[in-house]
C-alpha cells in the first residue's frame, strides 16, 4: 500500500520508522511519503493560513497550498500506474482515496480500518488551526474518492495524531504486516466484546495469582472461562456493546 501524508510538521510521522510499520516499510509492503505542505506555498513567507471569511476566532489553511501538494500526489500516482482513474469511483476504483482527519468527519472504527486497508493508495490531509478551506475538500470530492474521517468524538489541535492512529490500525490489517497472523484470525472472528484479561509468568507476583483455570491444561474450560470474562467486562463498561437481552 502506498500512503502520502500532506502536514506542516513532518516530524510528526518520524515514528512510522519503529516498530511493526517500520520495518513493513523495510520490506517494502508500506510505502509512506510525507509532503511538507509549506513546500507547495509559493510566497516569500511560505503562508498556509488566513483569517476566515465572515469573521470568526483563529486562522483557516488557505487552498492553494493544498491544491498544489493534492494535485502533485495525484498526478504522481497517475504516472506510477497510468491505469488508476479510469474506473468509476462506485466501480472498485483504484484511484487513491484522500482521507481528511476532520471532527466533522464519521467516526472511525475497526469495520472502517478494514475497509481502508484494501485499497491501493491513501493520501491523509492533515489540517491545522480550525481547518482546510471547504473548497478543498469540494474540489477533490468531485472525484468521488475523499472522506472526512474523526478520530472520535473529542477535540484534537490538528489531524496528524489521527492520522498515525489510523495508519497504525489499517497497517496491522496488512498482508505480512503482523508477525503472527493468528492474532489478525482471532480478531476477524470478533463479535464487538471486549477482550479477556491476559496474564504470563510468574504464577504469583506480589501475592497475586494468576487464575488457576489458565494453569489447568484444560482448553475448553479456559475458553468459556475467557468468554464469560468477556462478558463480564462488555456489561461493566460498555453494555451498550452487548447483544439486545430480550
Ligand atoms: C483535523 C484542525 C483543530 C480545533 C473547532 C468547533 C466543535 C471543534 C479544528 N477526532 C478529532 N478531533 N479533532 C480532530 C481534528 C482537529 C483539527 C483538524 C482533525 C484540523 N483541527 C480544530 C477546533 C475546531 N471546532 C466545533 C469541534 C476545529 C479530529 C480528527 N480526526
Amino acid at each position: 500500500m502506498r500512503i502520502d501524508i500532506v502536514t506542516i510538521f513532518p516530524g510528526y510521522f518520524d515514528t512510522l520508522e519503529l516498530s511493526l510499520l517500520g520495518k513493513a516499510k523495510d520490506r517494502g509492503l508500506l510505502d509512506v511519503r510525507v509532503h511538507d505542505l509549506r513546500g507547495f506555498a509559493h510566497d516569500r513567507h511560505r503562508t498556509v493560513d488566513d483569517t476566515p471569511t465572515g469573521g470568526g476566532a483563529g486562522m483557516v489553511m488557505k487552498p492553494e497550498p493544498w491544491g498544489a501538494a493534492l494535485d502533485a500526489i495525484l498526478l504522481s500516482a497517475q504516472e506510477a500506474e497510468p491505469g488508476v482513474f479510469d474506473a468509476e469511483p462506485d466501480n472498485g476504483s483504484q484511484a487513491p482515496l484522500i482521507i481528511f482527519p476532520s471532527p466533522a468527519g464519521e467516526v472511525f472504527s475497526q469495520s472502517m480500518a478494514r475497509e481502508l486497508a484494501a485499497e491501493r493508495h491513501l493520501v491523509f490531509g492533515c489540517g491545522r488551526y480550525e481547518g482546510i478551506d471547504q473548497r478543498v475538500v469540494d474540489e477533490y470530492s468531485a472525484g468521488g474518492r475523499v472522506r472526512l474521517i474523526s478520530l472520535g468524538d473529542y477535540v484534537l489541535n490538528g489531524g496528524e495524531v489521527a492520522t498515525l492512529a489510523m495508519i497504525e490500525a489499517i497497517g496491522r490489517l496488512l498482508p505480512g504486516v503482523v508477525g503472527n497472523p493468528e492474532s489478525l484470525v482471532e480478531e476477524s472472528h470478533e463479535d464487538g466484546l471486549l477482550e479477556y484479561p491476559s496474564f504470563t509468568k510468574p504464577a504469583t507476583w506480589r501475592g497475586r495469582d494468576v487464575p488457576p483455570v489458565l494453569l489447568s491444561g484444560n482448553h475448553a474450560a479456559i475458553a468459556a472461562w475467557r468468554q464469560q470474562q468477556r462478558i463480564d467486562r462488555t456489561r461493566a463498561v460498555r453494555p451498550e456493546l452487548l447483544p439486545p437481552e430480550d
